[in-house]
């Protein structure tokens, strides 16, 4: 009896411990603009010893270096090598879209061998097409049987919803008949989501033998997908059918994250759209406003390199902040979407970091004009850096594809082809 009520006793204190210390652990979500602390943003025009970036010399040859080095070290990580004799497989080539389209599978050779690593690049171009087309590529989530045919496998679909976020045969043949392409890359296949089997992919390949995990600053999963974008370039660039000066990184959450990485990183790419990246993306870290570096990397520790969680509950200490991300595609298009109940991810952060990063657009000789602050809803603004807050969820939806293509077609000075 007595040592039934101990262990009871026992059992449930232990169970207090526990619950009072993951509490402490996991600070409230901050969801009160009044709650957002004070914040000085890194000045992206000055070098880290202080001195200023007076001119587009200084910072294409020595601020974005120090700043891409920065990221790599104490978040993203040091990407993995170039695949020495790569080679890819002759597409496999159907149709698709109801005659509308065609559909490439092309299989990539890491170590240029059949028995070797082979990823998939599943790629649709219109049918008729009399020139090379501009083609958006982006990483999903879904298994590999669910790719086919539909392009929603652009995005990460939410639970249980399958109407509007993967519209289907609809919105692939709009995207077709506005003369761009797409292309899908699966990312089981380059890293698992999923903190126990990560390293299965491309990741594995590159640690020493007895290696478990990467080291502090080395790529994690976000590296490794961003990785694999780069990779799909690669391939366009041997297409005669692609465009492949004209290659936009496009991708919803935490594939709007890698988006804006590879982007960042890979100058080869012309556009970079990020689809409520939120936190670790477009927004701001410093606000502490939704999630957090802390709150990213406690659920996903297989994302980020290591040294980031160094800046858990201590964003102000980052050398960086998520501005200079989207200042390293400069001079190039850069384009950010929020939506309005997507509180999480924090989508006036995302639009401060947007309005952050013009300095460095301006010094390179770019209109950004147009950016309001507060944006209106649904309505797309701004020049070199594009930006539209929508009503509704997370996700990425019709409304958001339209303003992506009419946002692209006007840097590209593209038409839709006369059918
Ligand atoms: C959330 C995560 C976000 C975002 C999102 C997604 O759970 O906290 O950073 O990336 O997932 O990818 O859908």
């Amino acid at each position: 009896m007595v040592r039934g009520r101990l262990l009871l006793f026992l059992v449930a204190t232990t169970m207090a411990f526990r619950i009072s210390w993951l509490w402490s652990a996991e600070p409230a979500v901050n969801y009160d603009e009044a709650q957002v602390p004070a914040y000085e943003l890194p000045d992206p025009l000055r070098f880290s010893d202080g001195t200023a970036v007076a001119t587009a010399s200084d910072w294409t040859e020595r601020r974005r270096p120090e700043l891409l080095a920065l990221f790599r070290k104490q978040m993203y990580g040091v990407p993995l090598a170039h695949p020495a004799g790569m080679k890819f497989d002759p597409p496999q080539v159907a149709e698709a879209y109801g005659g509308k389209g065609i559909r490439k599978s092309i299989w990539v050779r890491l170590a240029g061998t059949a028995e070797g690593p082979a990823l998939e690049i599943v790629l649709y171009l219109p049918k008729h097409q009399a020139n090379p087309v501009p083609v958006f590529v982006g990483m999903h989530l879904f298994p590999k049987n669910d790719v086919d045919p539909r392009p929603g496998q652009l995005w990460q679909r939410p639970a249980g919803d399958t109407e509007t976020v993967v519209p289907g045969e609809q919105l692939g043949s709009y995207i077709l008949e506005r003369g761009y392409g797409f292309a899908t890359l699966t990312a089981e296949d380059f890293a698992p989501d999923d903190a126990k089997r990560y390293t299965r992919g491309v990741i594995g390949s590159a640690l020493a033998t007895g290696q478990q995990e990467p080291g502090p600053d080395a790529g994690r999963a976000i590296a490794a997908w961003a990785w694999g974008l780069s990779r799909a370039l690669d391939y366009f660039e041997t297409d005669p059918q692609v465009d492949s000066r004209r290659v936009i990184a496009v991708g919803h959450s935490r594939m709007g994250k890698t988006a804006l990485w590879a982007a960042a990183q890979d100058e080869r790419f012309a556009i970079a759209i990020s689809n409520n990246s939120g936190c670790g993306g477009a927004a701001l870290s410093r606000r502490i406003f939704g999630e957090t570096v802390g709150a990213i990397n406690r659920r996903f520790p297989h994302w980020f390199c290591t040294n980031f969680w160094n800046y858990n509950e201590r964003e102000g200490e980052l050398p960086f902040d998520q501005h200079e991300l989207l200042a390293l595609v400069a001079p190039r298009p850069v384009y950010v979407a929020s939506a309005a109940d997507d509180r999480w991810a924090d989508p006036h952060g995302e639009l401060l970091a947007a309005l952050a990063a013009q300095p460095v657009y301006q010094l390179l000789g770019r209109n950004v004009d147009g950016l309001a602050d507060p944006a209106p809803l649904n309505r797309s603004s701004g020049d070199f850096i594009g930006y539209h807050i929508r009503t509704g969820k997370h996700a990425l939806m019709d409304f958001d594809w339209v303003q992506y293509l009419d946002f692209a077609d006007r840097h590209f000075g593209h038409r839709p082809p006369v059918q």
